[in-house]
């Protein structure tokens, strides 16, 4: 059986989610794709023979598309993704979910009314090797219970127009998810710190920030989000137990020692770091809509991800710290 796909956004991801399920996913075809730069979906439709669209609604309604995939802009993807549950159709929305609580929750109540999940969310770091090996590690109780978790999140430099704010909602996003995902609780307060700026920074940005965020069992998690390191792209955890320490993302490639020294490969950006990620990100996802199960990060996982994002930021702009309450939990989400 073969899932056909419509992919909405083709600028970077949508581009590299057209060409990853195009060599990577043998039960998917791309059969079509919108832009708002219909030039820009043109060039990416013609690679894979796909029909070509300049609003992403006329590809929900195309009856030819059996699922689509949301790459484009945050702000379009409550309706994007409100339109294709009313379509019925599986949708994979690329993160966040949407920018604010108030429209998560909207695609949440829409999605809730149905008898099984049509949403996936594209938290991607949940399908990578050593995270679900950690997952895995710290469910068999091999450091006792979860005290601490120290992650370090570093992008080598940021595009003009990249925010303070931005570091948590285009950024953090991803540890908070991690967090929720690997300890099985709800973020309950946000707390960031600013350090002194870097002077390598875009002027104005904010960066460093540490982000220290409390669990409802009290784990404490501390997320450095520096967005100018220069060097490269540095994911890295550390997980406290009562009994020892899992960490991860240390040497994230080969290390070669030779004439006297020790050197290994950093990862250039996220690409990068998480291709095999999102290979299987997609291969999941597709397996799961053909059989009409959808089991990666739900709408709640995206609302949630968004609620505690939220209070972050407002952390980062009072200096307090914000507590996040989520709504009760419709069954549906188990
Ligand atoms: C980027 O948008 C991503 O989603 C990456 O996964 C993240 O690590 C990076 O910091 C973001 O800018």
């Amino acid at each position: 059986m073969t899932l056909d796909i419509g992919v909405v956004g083709t600028g970077m991801m949508g581009q590299d989610h057209v060409q990853r399920l195009a060599a990577s996913v043998p039960d998917a075809r791309v059969v079509a794709v919108s832009d708002v730069v219909v030039e820009q979906a043109k060039r990416v439709g013609e690679r894979v023979g796909a029909r070509v669209y300049g609003d992403g609604h006329d590809l929900i309604a195309d009856d030819g598309v059996q699922a689509v995939l949301v790459a484009s802009p945050g702000p379009t993807h409550e309706e994007l993704t409100l339109a294709c549950i009313a379509a019925g159709k599986p949708v994979l929305c690329e993160k966040p979910l949407a920018p604010t609580t108030d429209a998560c929750l909207r695609v949440l109540e829409a999605e809730a009314a149905l008898p099984r999940r049509l949403v996936q969310v594209g938290y991607m770091r949940r399908y990578d090797d050593g995270f679900r090996a950690l997952k895995q590690r710290l469910d068999e109780g091999l450091v006792g219970r979860a005290l601490l978790l120290h992650c370090r999140h570093r992008n080598a430099s940021v595009p003009a127009g990249f925010t303070s704010d931005m570091m948590i909602t285009d950024s953090v996003v991803h540890d908070i998810d991690v967090t929720r995902w690997l300890l099985g609780q709800e973020i309950v307060a946000a707390s960031v710190f600013k350090a002194r700026p870097s002077s390598l920074a875009p002027a104005g940005l904010q960066d460093p920030q540490m982000v220290l965020l409390e669990t409802d069992q009290g784990v404490l998690v501390d997320v450095e989000s520096f967005v100018s390191c220069q060097f490269g792209y540095d994911i890295r955890y550390e997980l406290v137990g009562e009994t020892g320490t899992i960490s991860l993302g240390e040497e994230p490639g080969p290390r070669i020692r030779q004439q006297g020294r020790h050197h290994g490969p950093i990862p250039a950006d996220w690409r990068e770091r998480f291709g095999s990620s999102y290979e299987r990100e997609l291969q999941e996802w597709v397996g799961g809509a053909l059989r009409g199960q959808i089991t990666g990060p739900s709408c709640w996982d995206g609302y949630a991800v968004t609620a505690v994002a939220e209070a972050a930021v407002e952390s980062l702009t009072t200096g307090r710290r914000a507590t996040v309450a989520l709504v009760d939990r419709p069954a549906l989400y188990g």
